[in-house]
């Protein structure tokens, strides 16, 4: 059996001059600190992590174990030149298409409208072909997906183990009834089997990596023959015992992780294959249970001298300086910590269940101890008013202005279809949704409107954010004229589609 998997790209986002100065200062603060290792070469090949899926691809390796052949398509913009990456996309599935005997998308909301499309095509073009969704869109809006659109099953949650016994019935043509984790229609009606327990993801074998260039020619990838990722995301630990209401992860509420051997594997494959120069751990709660964090630690760190290391966590007042210590001497650079909102009730109404004086005392021991610390900040938050948008911008000036937070990024709020504060509008006070999916893609527009603020407001409050902002960094780092002078050749395509992969 053959089958094509597919990563529809998400659409370009166009940027206001604002949103580009934005941009700038963000990568520039970080390329003066956690990645002031890297190389002119290194930052020249940010455009080869765009076609990085990671779901994908350790779906790809699962099922090759079962000698299911898989083919990988994923988006690529050639050296950062500007493509039409759906339509390139489309027209070489087709030309393979009769080679496959089902064909799979995955999508996120913003690139849900993006994947419809594009099974439209080979829907009309090869009506027999199965054609599967998977990913975060599909099953939080399966009856919709399945009535709107021309897929024929959706894979809900972990696609493992389901997206094995799936593809077995179609082959064996027997009924899809008993696969647990899928939904369809048969004879007009919906059909929805019972969810999946999460399975042990220690037990998965390594992402397929090697499937990344299986449908690009050596003119897209630069002329070379294989893609470097000198950027790598890894998550040794995955999930989040927290419950923000507008978080669209599902990978919750158990923190589980690969196993050491696993991660340690694939790190080296990233170093030796890929050329990584730096490992962003994707982990929701790094710090979570501090002894597994050391662990961690201890076993990146042994990688040195080659490579350097960041983390993203929830704040954990039971770390101490000397946990921070620790980390440092594994040479991790930074810690990416979620702050959200500078009011302590609306942490509250949010569910965010920290407090700020003590992300401030780990922010303070980090960076004592020589840690960088990135912190998260939002434009939107759940019963936001203009009073508390403004707190939190100035709340993140300051932090910025005296190095508690070394940077940091400002987000709006995309409110994501399936979540508490999507879904009980009333409850949150919204009384306006975006109806147009390709806007939730976090840095477009405002998807959604309350009582106490408008689309306006919300535009205004952001690019009143983003101005406050890079006013900071201007004091702090530099003019514009003086940081590009200072990155010299070391500067990169700013273009959001693999600028979002770089950070
Ligand atoms: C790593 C990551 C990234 C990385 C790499 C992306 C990648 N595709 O690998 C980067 C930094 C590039 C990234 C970028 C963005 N991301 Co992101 N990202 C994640 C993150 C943290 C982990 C994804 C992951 O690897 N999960 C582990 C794998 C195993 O899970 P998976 O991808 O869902 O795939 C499994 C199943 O869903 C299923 N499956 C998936 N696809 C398919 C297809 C088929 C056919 C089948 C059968 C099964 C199947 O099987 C897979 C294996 O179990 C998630 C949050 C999360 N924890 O899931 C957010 C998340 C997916 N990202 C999100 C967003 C919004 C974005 C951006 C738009 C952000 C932005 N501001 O620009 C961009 C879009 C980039 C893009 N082109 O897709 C949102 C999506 C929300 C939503 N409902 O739309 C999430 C959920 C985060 C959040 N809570 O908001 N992201
Ligand atoms: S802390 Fe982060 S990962 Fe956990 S629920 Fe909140 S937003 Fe999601």
């Amino acid at each position: 059996m053959k089958v094509a998997f597919v990563a529809p790209p998400v659409p370009a986002v166009p940027l206001s001059q604002m949103q580009r100065l934005y941009y700038f200062y963000l990568f520039a603060s970080r390329a003066f600190t956690v990645f002031r290792h890297l190389t002119e070469q290194d930052f020249y090949r940010f455009w080869m992590l765009e076609p990085v899926h990671l779901g994908l691809l350790q779906l790809i390796s699962y099922l090759e174990q079962y000698d299911i052949e898989c083919s990988f398509f994923g988006p690529i913009s050639p050296e950062g030149e500007n493509i039409d990456r759906e339509a390139v996309l489309l027209r070489k599935i087709l030309d393979r298409a009769d080679e496959f005997d089902a064909i799979g998308f995955s999508s996120i909301t913003a690139s849900y409208k993006t994947a419809a499309r594009m099974a439209e095509r080979i829907r009309q073009e090869h009506p027999d072909i199965p054609l599967i969704l998977g990913g975060n869109h599909a099953w939080v809006r399966y009856e919709e997906v399945l009535r709107e659109s021309v897929f024929d099953i959706l894979v809900h949650k972990e696609g493992e183990q389901t997206t094995l016994e799936l593809l077995w019935a179609i082959e064996r043509k027997t009924p899809l009834h008993d696969i647990a984790g899928i939904s369809f229609i048969q004879n007009g009606r919906i059909v929805k089997t019972p969810d999946r327990p999460r399975i042990d993801r220690s037990q998965l074998p390594l992402i397929g990596y090697e499937h990344i260039e299986d449908n690009f020619t050596k003119k897209e990838l630069g002329g070379n023959d294989r893609l470097s990722i000198p950027i790598s995301r890894v998550t040794p630990l995955t999930g989040c015992t927290n419950d923000c209401v507008w978080c669209a992860d599902f990978w919750k509420p158990k923190v589980t992780g690969q196993s050491q051997k696993h991660f340690r594997e694939e790190i080296t494959y990233l170093m030796e294959r890929r050329n990584s120069r730096f490992f962003y751990l994707g982990t929701h709660d790094f710090l979570h249970r501090l002894d597994h964090a050391m662990q961690i630690a201890e076993k990146i760190g042994s990688l040195k001298p080659e490579m350097h290391w960041e983390a993203q966590t929830r704040a954990n007042p039971a770390a101490t300086r000397e946990h921070f210590r620790k980390l440092r001497q594994a040479d991790c650079r930074c810690l990416h910590v979620g702050v959200e909102s500078a009011n302590q009730e609306l942490l509250r109404i949010m569910g965010k269940n920290i407090r700020i004086p003590e992300v401030m005392r780990m922010l303070e021991y980090a960076r004592e101890e020589g840690i960088e610390t990135h912190t998260y900040w939002l434009i939107g938050s759940p019963l936001e008013t203009y009073k508390t948008a403004r707190q939190t911008i100035e709340t993140m000036c300051n932090w910025l202005r005296s190095g508690l937070s070394s940077t940091a990024e400002i987000n709006m709020l995309v409110g994501y279809p399936g979540t508490r504060f999507y879904e009980n509008r009333q409850r949150y006070d919204i009384t306006w949704v975006d109806p147009d999916y390709s806007n939730y893609d976090g840095r477009n527009q405002p998807t959604f409107e309350t009582t106490h603020l408008t689309k306006r407001d919300f535009e205004y409050l952001f690019h009143r954010a983003m101005d406050e902002y890079c006013s900071v960094l201007a004091d702090t780092i530099g003019s514009k004229e003086q940081v590009t002078e200072k990155l010299g050749d070391r500067f990169p395509n700013f273009d959001p589609a693999f600028m979002e992969a770089a950070f």
